[in-house]
Order: structure tokens, then C-alpha cells, then sequence
């Protein structure tokens, strides 16, 4: 299969890595990474040990491919969607943090919009590298639910490559379960400074628990089942499962990047505030971390 994986941060690299050892991968990045790529290939390290040799471009228009797996930050899908717009694509998969990209893509995408969750911990360390310090799982369907053939057509593309992969029936529900790992994980990793495995004990873990709480109580309000114990359980499965992983929260505060705190607690806030619930802890976090980023240089 012809595959496009545009966005090549820390996920992007690996799952490109990952499915370039089976198919024809053309990755979409910014130099330095993508000019290391081009010149000695990709090197994916940490819980695998190999060098695969994908395409690589800074230019992200005017691609054609079977699948386009969007990997970019949540602010820069509307960017990534206008330059995969001129291209041509038989489906698209969101695999993003966050919730809404997968509309934003379908808006202006003429082609079948997946959505899609990857708990698979990895870190770039340096251009042309990336690190797996974490197996977990990628989970792919329909964004309203339900089952297609697009669904299925990229779910072997990713089971044939070796990459974990579930194609689920129930997205919307997954999409709320997966945010309310990541409401539990990033920003709380970001502020503590501790690796993903920190919050299965401690302090932190009961900050990550009651965020992933109040995410589940937001998801209910939206009609969407999901349990404040299924919340935790998923937030412990994740940390346990990327126990040494550096969150992409963590990882962009400590590169002075901005961080998709909008989209993740950012989003839980907003949601709740439309349903008239609180949510303390997803406030909290969410004022730390834009606290912070006012002080950031601007890109
Ligand atoms: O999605 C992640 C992230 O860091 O953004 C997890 C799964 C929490 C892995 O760190």
C-alpha cells in the first residue's frame, strides 16, 4: 500500500517507521529530521532495533497514496488538511491527540476520514531517530461509529506491518476514553516532571485519576458511555504500558514547544462548560499550562 504520514514528530516517525517496514511510505516533516531521513534513512530504536528507508518531504502538497495517517499537533490540522487537500487520497486516519481533527480533515478532505487512537509511547531523539518506549496500541474506525471498508482496508495495512491494531465499531466512545487518558497523562506529567509510569502511585497519579474522572463525567453529558472507573483503569493501563515514556505534553514544555493543552484539557473545559459541569481539575491544569505558555516565544 501507498502511504502518506504526514506530521513526523515523535508518533509520526515511529508509526512511519513502523509501516515502512511493509509499505511504500512517503513522510511529511521538517528539516532537520526529514534531510537526516533522506541521507541515512530512519532509525527506529528503544523497544525495536531496525533502519527503514521511507520517502521523506518537507513539501506536503500535491501527494497521492492509498491512506494519509495525519500525525500532526491538533493546532496544525487545519494546515495539514489545506495542503493534503491538493493531494489525492483513497481514505485519511486522524491519529492525533485531542478531539475535532477528524472534522476539520473531512471538511476539506474529499475521501473517507477515519478516526484513530495510538497509545504508543516514542520519543525523537535526535534528526533521522526515533524511540518506541512504549507498546501500546493503535484503535481505528469510522468517526461516527459503525463499520466501513476503509476501516478494514487500513487496519490490515497496519496489522500486516506489525503495528498492534484494533478496528473498532464504537470511535466516539474511544475518542472520549483516549482523552480522558491524555487529560490524566500529559499535562500532569508536563507540571510534575515525571516520566508516565510516575502517576500508577503517588501524588500525581491521584491528579491524573480525578482529571480522568471528570472527563468521563463530561462524556456522559455528551450520551457517550463511559465509566469513571473505565476513565482510571484506561489512564493506569496507558501508564503502566509507557511506563518510561516522557509524555509529548512533557516533551514539548521541556523543548519550549507549544503544547496541545487546548485540545486535550482545554477542550474537556469547554465541552463541560456547554453542559453546565464542573471540572476543577481539568481547569487547573489547563490555567498551569497556559500560564506557562504566555511566556513562551511565539513560532
Ligand atoms: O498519547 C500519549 C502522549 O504522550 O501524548 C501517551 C499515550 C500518553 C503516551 O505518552
Amino acid at each position: 500500500m501507498d502511504i502518506v504520514v504526514f506530521g513526523a514528530g515523535s508518533l509520526g516517525s515511529l508509526v512511519g517507521g513502523l509501516l515502512a517496514r511493509e509499505h511504500a511510505v512517503t513522510l511529511v516533516g521538517r528539516d532537520p529530521h526529514v534531510a537526516a531521513v533522506r541521507e541515512s534513512g530512519l532509525r527506529v530504536g528503544g523497544q525495536f532495533d531496525f533502519t527503514v528507508r521511507p520517502d521523506a518531504t518537507t513539501d506536503g502538497t500535491g501527494l497521492a497514496a492509498d491512506l494519509a495517517v495525519v500525525t500532526v499537533k491538533a493546532f496544525d490540522t487545519a494546515a495539514a488538511a489545506e495542503a493534503l487537500a491538493t493531494g489525492r487520497f483513497d481514505a485519511a486516519i486522524s491519529l492525533q491527540n485531542g478531539m475535532g481533527s477528524e472534522e476539520t480533515l473531512a471538511a476539506s478532505l474529499d475521501c473517507p476520514v477515519l478516526a484513530g487512537t495510538a497509545t504508543y509511547g516514542a520519543v525523537r531523539r535526535e534528526p533521522g531517530a526515533v524511540d518506541c518506549t512504549g507498546r501500546g496500541e493503535v484503535v481505528l474506525g469510522p468517526r461516527e461509529g459503525g463499520t466501513s471498508e476503509a476501516a478494514d482496508r487500513a487496519g490490515r495495512a497496519f496489522s500486516t506491518a506489525g503495528v498492534e491494531t484494533t478496528v473498532a465499531d464504537d470511535m466516539p466512545r474511544r475518542l472520549w476514553e483516549k482523552l480522558a487518558v491524555n487529560a490524566g497523562i500529559n499535562a500532569t506529567t508536563a507540571l510534575a516532571r515525571v516520566e508516565n509510569g510516575a502517576l500508577l502511585d503517588g501524588p500525581a497519579s491521584e491528579v491524573a485519576g480525578d482529571a480522568a474522572r471528570e472527563t468521563a463525567r463530561v462524556a456522559r453529558a455528551e450520551g457517550v458511555e463511559l465509566g469513571d472507573d473505565e476513565a482510571v483503569e484506561a489512564v493506569e493501563r496507558v501508564a503502566r504500558a509507557t511506563a518510561a515514556n516522557t509524555s509529548s505534553m512533557q516533551q514539548d514544555v521541556l523543548a519550549g514547544r507549544r503544547t496541545e493543552i487546548e485540545s486535550i484539557n482545554g477542550h474537556v473545559c469547554a465541552r463541560a462548560r456547554e453542559r453546565g459541569k464542573s471540572v476543577p481539575v481539568n481547569r487547573t491544569l489547563t490555567n498551569l499550562l497556559r500560564a506557562r505558555e504566555r511566556d513562551r516565544p511565539q513560532d
